[in-house]
């Protein structure tokens, strides 16, 4: 597939949908836009629960590609994730399968990869998209399920998916661990467009995991799998440091932030159910 014409967005309402509404039409993609409530500003917009396979098969059927953002993007109780982000992204598989849609792009995230150890500072070294999963919440844990699954229906269906581990996608970098994990909204766009439409043969494999950030001066992670989709950056969270450490002040060494991918989500506990 080199051009996909209709977009399945789910997650539409999320920050990361916003980004990707306002500029993938200009990129030469159609969307159509699905979230569990409808959405105000787009009348067309389908409304369903991941969890309602037969709403989901609907939703996919007659596109040429699905951008999964769907599902809950914060740590939650594990009833609520297996719900939403591993039932919901299982019913997506097997919708795309029985709907015969060829391409998927999964919002996958950093906390997949969580527990990975930062490389030493000045050591030049770089986390590859190769990284063995370490999962940080029950968040991390479904994204790294989404992988697998991802995975399975390539090597199986010979569904094709590019995962994206994606750093941290805001407006800016919100603290000093974002002017290394920060993903810009246009970079995030430029990064969704090559994995709509770059060619997946080898030496790229039928599921393809690419790390997700921008060409930031400070980043941890090694983006040469997302170039070789066709991804080229052009932000730099380094733009935003002189103020985000004036708010925040440099990071202690010993901070989780300083230690791990997943920063305080290695921290974090789910709340209760
Ligand atoms: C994520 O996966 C979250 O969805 C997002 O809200 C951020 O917290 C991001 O990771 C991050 O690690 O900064």
């Amino acid at each position: 597939m080199t051009e996909p014409r209709t977009v399945l967005l789910t997650g539409a309402a999320g920050g990361v949908a916003a980004h990707l509404r306002a500029r993938l039409p200009a990129l030469g993609h159609r969307l159509r836009l699905a979230d569990v409530r409808p959405l105000a500003d787009a009348p067309a917009s389908l409304a369903f629960d991941l969890r309602d396979p037969d709403a989901v098969r609907e939703a996919v059927r007659g596109v040429d590609a699905v951008v999964h953002l769907g599902g809950i993007s914060l740590e939650d109780t594990f009833e609520n994730i297996l719900g939403a982000n591993v039932q919901g992204t299982y019913h997506l598989y097997e919708a795309v399968r029985a709907e015969g849609v060829r391409r998927v792009v999964v919002a996958g995230s950093n906390h997949a990869v969580g527990f990975t150890p930062l490389p030493a500072p000045g050591s030049g070294d770089l986390i590859g998209a190769d990284a063995p999963q370490r999962p940080d919440t029950n968040y991390g844990l479904s994204k790294a399920f989404a992988e697998n699954l991802a995975s399975l229906y390539a090597d199986r269906h010979g569904i094709e998916t590019v995962t994206i581990r994606i750093g941290s996608c805001f407006e800016e970098p919100r603290s000093v661990r974002m002017l290394s994990t920060w993903l810009s909204p246009g970079d995030c766009a430029r990064l969704v467009h090559a994995a709509l439409t770059a060619p997946l043969a080898p030496p790229l494999a039928r599921h393809t995991v690419v790390n997700g950030i921008s060409a930031n001066t400070r980043a941890w992670w090694d983006l040469s799998t997302a170039r070789a989709i066709g991804y080229r950056p052009q932000d730099d969270a380094e733009e935003y440091a002189e103020k985000v450490l004036a708010v925040h002040g440099p990071l202690d060494p010993g901070h989780v932030d300083a230690r791990l991918i997943g920063g305080h989500f290695t921290e974090l506990e789910p709340p209760r159910a």
